[in-house]
């Protein structure tokens, strides 16, 4: 069966308290499908203060262009808030941009939509 491999990135923020143990969870939508929900865990500590993590999401349906996507945090004990600032999607040579920049606190779904990303005022 044919599968589909979609490069994520995802940056924490450069601000106190910005990274969190909590696990992360993501669906990304598509104009064709949704994908199966995913465990943004790599091998070592993840979403650490300034990362960027980048994972590689196995769909087993092509998702079309990605409209949206769903972060969902599920905290660990107390919980551990987390400050999210920029999703990135590519596949297929195209890059989605999904701007975030704001907290995720306790447990928080957060959808958001692809940006035109951000640019520089310089
Ligand atoms: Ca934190
Ligand atoms: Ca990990």
């Amino acid at each position: 069966m044919a599968t589909f491999t979609c490069k994520v990135s995802v940056t924490t923020g450069d601000i106190a308290s910005a990274g969190t143990n909590d696990n992360v969870y993501i669906p990304l939508i598509g104009t064709n499908d949704t994908s199966d929900t995913f465990t943004l865990d790599n091998g070592g500590q993840d979403r650490v203060r300034g990362a960027t993590d980048v994972y590689y999401l196995t769909c087993k349906k092509h998702l079309g262009e990605t409209v949206l996507i769903r972060l969902e945090k599920s905290p660990i004990l107390a919980g551990d808030d987390w400050f999210c600032s920029m999703v990135t999607v590519e596949f297929e040579e195209k890059t989605y941009n999904f701007p975030c920049y704001r907290w995720l606190k306790g447990k928080e779904c957060l959808e958001l939509r692809e940006g035109k990303g951000i640019h520089s005022l310089l």
